[in-house]
C-alpha cells in the first residue's frame, strides 16, 4: 500500500480515520526508515528488494520518483524519496524536489533511520556530501549503502569503500553496506539494520540555531 507523502498537498499518514482509539488513546504509529539518494542510484529498487516485492516503480531513466511515497509494511514503513541531482530537472523542480525532501526529514514524527545510498562504482558526489552534513548537523541517524555491487570486482571493494568512507568522513560507527538487487548482496544486513533502527527510540531533529537576521538555513539543493 502506497500513500503520497507531498507535505504541500498536505498528504499524512496519521489522517483523521485511519486508526482506531482504544482506552489507551490512539495506537503509535509505525516506525518509518527513509531512502535518499542522487536519482537512478537504485532507491526504489532497494526500497522492493527490502520488501521483497515490487511496491516502488523504477527505472533506466533518472527522476523516476518525484514525490515522498511512503510505503507500508506490517510494522514499519518506508519511504521513498525523490532523487536528488536529476541535471535535466529544471531548477525550479529541482529546488522543489529539496524543500519536499527537507520538509519530509525535518517534519516526520516518526522517521528513525535515513538511508543513504551512493553508486558503488564512483565516489559520492557533492549532492551526498552535503545531505550527508545536513543529516549529521540535525543529529539523525543515518547509515550509507553502496548500491550496484554487482558491478564491482570482489578486488575492488575494498578501494570502493575506502573513497566512500574518506569522501563522506564516515566513522567506524557509521554502518556502510554493499547492496545489489541483482544478487540479492545486502538484503538481511540492510533489514537486520533496519529492524534495530525501527525498534530504538525517534531522535528529534537538532534545530539549528539561527544568528539574529539571518533566514533560516536554505533548503537542501536537489
Ligand atoms: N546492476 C544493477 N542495477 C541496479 C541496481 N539497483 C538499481 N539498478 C538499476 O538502476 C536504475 C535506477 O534504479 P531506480 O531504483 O529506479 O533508481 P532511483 O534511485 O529510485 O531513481 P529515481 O526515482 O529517478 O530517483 C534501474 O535501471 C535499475 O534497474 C543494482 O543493484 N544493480
Ligand atoms: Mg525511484
Amino acid at each position: 500500500m502506497t500513500q503520497d507523502r507531498n507535505p504541500s498537498a498536505g498528504g499524512d499518514s496519521s489522517a483523521a480515520g485511519q486508526y482506531h482509539w482504544t482506552a489507551a488513546g490512539p495506537p503509535a504509529a509505525p516506525p518509518e526508515v527513509a531512502l535518499a539518494g542522487r536519482s537512478n542510484v537504485g532507491k526504489s529498487s532497494l526500497l522492493n528488494m527490502i520488501a521483497g516485492r515490487r511496491l516502488a516503480r523504477s527505472g533506466k531513466t533518472p527522476g523516476v520518483t518525484r514525490r515522498v511515497n511512503v510505503y507500508q509494511l506490517p510494522d514499519l514503513n518506508l519511504v521513498d524519496l525523490p532523487g536528488y541531482g536529476y541535471a535535466r530537472a529544471s531548477k525550479t523542480r529541482r529546488e522543489l524536489w529539496g524543500r519536499e525532501i527537507e520538509r519530509y526529514l525535518l517534519g516526520s514524527k516518526d522517521l528513525r533511520l535515513v538511508i543513504c545510498l551512493v553508486d558503488s562504482r564512483h565516489p559520492p558526489s557533492e549532492l551526498d556530501i552535503t545531505l550527508r552534513d545536513w543529516l549529521s548537523h540535525r543529529n539523525l541517524p543515518f547509515a550509507v549503502t553502496a548500491t550496484k555491487a554487482d558491478k564491482v570486482s570482489r578486488g575492488g571493494r575494498q578501494a570502493a569503500e575506502r573513497t566512500i568512507r574518506e569522501t563522506l568522513s564516515l566513522g567506524e560507527e557509521v554502518p556502510l553496506i554493499f547492496t545489489s538487487t541483482v544478487t540479492g548482496e545486502g538484503r538481511e544486513e540492510l533489514w537486520r539494520l533496519i529492524q534495530e533502527a525501527a525498534a530504538a527510540p525517534r531522535q528529534v531533529p537538532t534545530r539549528l540555531p539561527q544568528p539574529p537576521g539571518v533566514s533560516p538555513s536554505p533548503p537542501l539543493e536537489s
